[in-house]
């Protein structure tokens, strides 16, 4: 399969206001997700482990409680892609129908 090429964040930002370029030299965007609660949290990442598995395009996150902070960018390309944007707006809706502030 082709994969993308590098967009940058600062192009991808420009599509998803929720989201952040990630500090410091990667060509990265992150956003922080917080839950009312663990079982809301776990919810948002079972859809989105099974939304990376069909994509073959996998988040950087970690969890604590109620909380996922996430970084999308694209490791084969070296940066941020269109994958990263699409997948960032999937998390996007997904956190809201789970209530996610
Ligand atoms: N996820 C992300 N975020 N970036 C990648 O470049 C990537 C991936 N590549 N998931 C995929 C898997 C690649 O390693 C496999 C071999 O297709």
């Amino acid at each position: 399969m082709s994969r993308p090429v590098r967009m940058g964040a600062i192009d991808a930002l420009e599509k998803l206001p929720l989201w952040s370029d990630l500090p410091g030299d990667r060509d990265a965007i992150s956003r922080t997700f917080v839950f009312a609660d663990f079982n809301a949290a776990f919810a948002f990442m079972a859809r989105v482990a099974l939304k990376a598995e069909r994509m073959d395009h996998h988040p950087e996150w970690a969890n604590v409680w109620n909380r996922v902070e996430v970084t999308l960018t694209t490791h084969d390309a070296g940066g941020v892609t269109a994958l990263d944007v699409e997948m960032a707006a999937f998390m996007d809706a997904a956190a809201a129908e789970l209530g996610a502030r």
